[in-house]
């Protein structure tokens, strides 16, 4: 299950509206076949698994870290191809909310007289799936929070200068994590000031995450980088009801309406209509007001934070704006790793319910 939950893992970002499912399929004691999601969701993970194990999945074992599915999609169950096969055992780590699915996948298999065994490794399961499961139980993706600050967790020092306070190497980091999700996305003030590219660069990946830009007014310049490159990556701009749409025409940015409150854009409408177009799992790169409203609405999951040898001081930009009164007790996040980058410091952080 630890191998399949691996390969599950290759599927990150790129499988979106489906979860990243990986399986093995085992035959006296060696594996015959090993599959994970295929980008846009199809293949699934079994299908592939059992196409190269052939003849040889007959009597064998398959470890799925996903519920297999009992619908007909573009191709027919999971289910019923692992009992086509043959198949003597499987070995599942978690139930998929899916409601096409939903428990009749491990039934299918069970009538069909296939041992089945539920729930192998399913905290792991549970936190590499944590995009699709809060999509379809949400009804919005995951959050990752990225925060990359001085050690006295400004953004940017006095004079308003951000570029760069970390170093090479956990930008490097930064890319990679931005390659694991459906989408990048960053409030209208951080691209103004920044004009960021938001791609992942350098890592010699074949796919690109969309980007989204949460802009209530429509300020985002024609010419900024990020408006001029979704010709080639795709922008999405979440904008409030009252924002002219002029500017951008024939930019080929898409325009995602969402509903204002005081103001603003909602960020939970905006990740409920973002999870209605089927993205589970988001990466936010800021800046402070994007930060701070995403903790406030309890709608950050997960946050990654780099710290740099920097002190900027009270001068400085906050990586979070102003919160509302926070209670000290219990710490909404816990440390799930910590470890150096070059000379700064990573540390992993997330919610409760989704550590393993
Ligand atoms: C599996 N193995 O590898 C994945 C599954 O739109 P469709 O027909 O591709 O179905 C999508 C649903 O299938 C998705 O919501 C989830 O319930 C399941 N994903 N199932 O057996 C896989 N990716
Ligand atoms: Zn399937």
């Amino acid at each position: 299950m630890a191998h399949a939950l691996a390969l599950a893992a290759r599927g990150l970002g790129r499988t979106w509206p489906n979860p990243a499912v990986g399986c093995v399929i085992l035959q006296g004691g060696r594996i015959v076949g090993r599959g994970w999601t295929q980008p846009g969701g199809r293949p699934h993970a079994e299908r592939m698994a059992l196409d190269q194990a052939g003849p040889l999945a007959r009597g064998g074992t398959a470890y799925v870290t996903l519920e297999p599915c009992a619908h007909h999609g573009r191709t027919p169950p999971c289910a019923d191809a692992l009992v086509a096969a043959g198949v003597a055992r499987v070995v599942s780590a978690l139930t998929d909310p899916d409601p096409r699915v939903s428990g009749q996948g491990h039934a299918r298999l069970r009538a069909a007289g296939i041992a089945v065994t539920e729930g192998l490794m399913a905290a792991q399961a549970r936190a590499l799936n944590a995009g699709f499961l809060s999509r379809v139980t949400l009804g919005r993706p995951m959050v990752t929070l990225k925060l990359a600050m001085s050690v006295d967790g400004r953004i940017a020092n006095a004079a308003g200068e951000s570029r760069w306070i970390t170093g090479p190497q956990a930008r490097r980091a930064v890319h990679a994590m931005r390659a694991t999700h459906d989408a990048v996305m960053a409030g209208i003030g951080t691209v103004l000031a920044d004009d960021p590219d938001l791609r992942v660069r350098d890592l010699g990946v074949s796919h690109q995450p969309l980007r989204i830009v949460l802009d209530t007014h429509l300020r985002l310049p024609p010419g900024s980088r990020l408006a001029c490159s979704a010709g080639e990556t795709p922008v999405w701009v979440c904008h409030g009801p009252a924002a002219d749409p002029a500017a951008l025409a024939g930019t080929g940015v898409r325009l995602v309406p969402c509903a204002e409150r005081g103001g603003r854009i909602h960020l939970k409408d905006v990740l409920q209509a973002l999870g209605r177009e089927g993205l589970t799992r988001i990466f936010c790169e800021g800046g402070g007001t994007v930060a701070a409203a995403l903790v406030e609405g309890g709608l950050a999951d997960r946050l990654v934070t780099f710290h740099a040898g920097h002190a900027f001081g009270a001068g400085g930009t906050p990586g979070l704006a102003a919160l509302a009164a926070v209670p000290l007790d219990p710490a909404p996040f816990v440390l799930d790793r910590a470890s150096a980058v070059g000379p700064d410091v990573l540390a992993e952080w997330s919610r409760a319910y989704l550590r393993p």
